[in-house]
């Protein structure tokens, strides 16, 4: 995925917002918004910092991998340093952890990430990878033991799945009963225009949904079979399908067995069949309580060729949403009455998840629309700047600014 070098000056702006948003050995998504290491936009940092410090890039992986519980989870947030300007913090999550961190998981791109790091100089990047392999390889195993139980990936909270208020969650967000949370003060919409974050309602369901984890001292069985909210995630299935392949590349580079990896990768390809849905023709989210289709399609049921998985459906699909708007692929689907395209997840477009339909493109060979997402992309940050998600009707520049994983697939791919 190698492009010319369009805009040096992008791409010094873009190296000054990682090493601007690096706290020491992990970097922040955007200063003030979210003051903490998130997952995936770590691993995604990380594959940024490859393009001019290899060893910065392999340090983030450690750092995250730091974190690591002993069941093996990599959570979703780790609260390095206290900052009074994020909520929920670590006092509202209780899991008790060293380094602090919430209860959930995210997006395992990690593997996937660490193996594009890794094929840029295999040679330095052997003992790095020599010692995070078994923690990836641990990460895996606990989504295939806690998480894959019908099949494909669930997910027990929408930030699990890094698309928080996205349509796919609505039916099991129905379910959640929000209105004995308490008060409390959000700190998001103090750094950003509310309209374009999740609203108060999703808010109040995600406080519940955390407080359920925390008072069973985030036993994660429990959470699965009578937590408030459980959904199955054509995002994360898709995404550690193709980590799980990565992952073997991985091992095998490193001389190791892969047959288990190989094996849990096959038992979820043979699972990917029980989230398409006939009547929306689509991947699409499915609440595993009551076996229903959100009847929603988004940008993750795109992810597919990410993981190698394809067809003529899915094509003509990909060309109805994205033909819709003008730049980029739309996180919700256009002609659905949900659309609000400057609305977070419901919606806009999100240049960290046009570089991984892209890369999922371009192994399938389909250049051209591989070329016309980077382009469109690229677009985007040209013009404004390097902003958390854009309106993919206008262009509008939305959420926050100076934003890590922006600027990290400008360098490796959209410039
Ligand atoms: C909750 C950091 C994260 C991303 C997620 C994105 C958003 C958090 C929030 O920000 O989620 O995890 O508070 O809105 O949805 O994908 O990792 O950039």
């Amino acid at each position: 995925m190698t492009n010319p070098r369009i805009s040096p000056a992008l791409d010094e702006q873009a190296r000054a917002i990682l090493t601007g948003n690096d706290r020491g050995g992990y970097t922040v998504p955007t200063d003030g918004l979210y003051p903490y290491q998130w997952n995936w936009d770590s691993a995604f940092a990380a594959w940024g910092f490859a393009t001019f410090d290899l060893d910065r890039a392999w340090t983030e992986l450690d750092t995250l991998f730091s974190a690591q519980w002993a069941d093996g989870m990599v959570p979703h947030i780790i609260f390095h340093k206290p900052d009074p300007g994020y909520f929920p913090g670590p006092d509202v999550w209780g899991t008790g952890q060293s380094p602090e961190t919430s209860g959930i998981s995210q997006p395992p791109v990690a593997a996937t990430m660490a193996r594009l790091i890794f094929e840029m100089d295999a040679e330095a990047g052997r003992d790095r990878l020599a010692a995070l392999y078994p923690r990836m390889l641990a990460w895996h195993r606990w989504w295939r033991d806690q998480r894959c139980g019908s099949g494909v990936v669930a997910i027990t909270h929408p930030w699990e799945s890094g698309r928080d208020n996205c349509p796919d969650w609505d039916i099991g967000m129905a379910n959640v009963d929000g209105s004995n949370v308490g008060e409390y003060t959000r700190r998001d919409t103090g750094h950003v225009d509310a309209s374009m974050r999740p609203g108060k309602a999703d808010y109040d369901r995600y406080i519940a949904m955390v407080q359920f984890g925390r008072d069973c001292g985030w036993d994660q069985s429990e959470i699965v079979a009578n937590g408030p909210f459980l959904m199955a995630d054509p995002g994360i299935t898709f995404i550690l399908l193709r980590a799980h392949d990565d992952l073997a590349a991985l091992g095998r580079a490193l001389g190791h067995d892969v047959s288990e990896v190989e094996g849990w990768a096959a038992d979820l390809r043979a699972a990917v069949p029980s989230i398409w849905n006939a009547e929306t023709r689509g991947f699409d989210a499915r609440d595993l309580k009551t076996g229903r289709f959100s009847g929603r399609i988004g940008s993750a049921a795109f992810l597919a060729y990410l993981a190698n998985v394809e067809s003529p459906e899915l094509d003509a699909r990909m060309t109805e949403l994205w033909d819709a708007v003008r730049y980029g692929f739309p996180s919700a689907d256009p002609a659905s009455e949900e659309f609000d395209p400057r609305r977070y997840w419901r919606g806009p477009s999100w240049p960290v998840v046009n570089a991984l339909m892209a890369i999922g493109l371009t192994d399938r060979g389909r250049h051209a629309a591989a070329e016309r997402l980077r382009r469109e992309t690229a677009e985007l940050i040209e013009a404004h700047g390097f902003f958390e998600y854009f309106d993919p009707i206008d262009g509008t520049p939305c959420g926050g600014d100076a934003f890590t994983w922006t600027a990290a697939i400008w360098l490796t791919w959209a410039g």
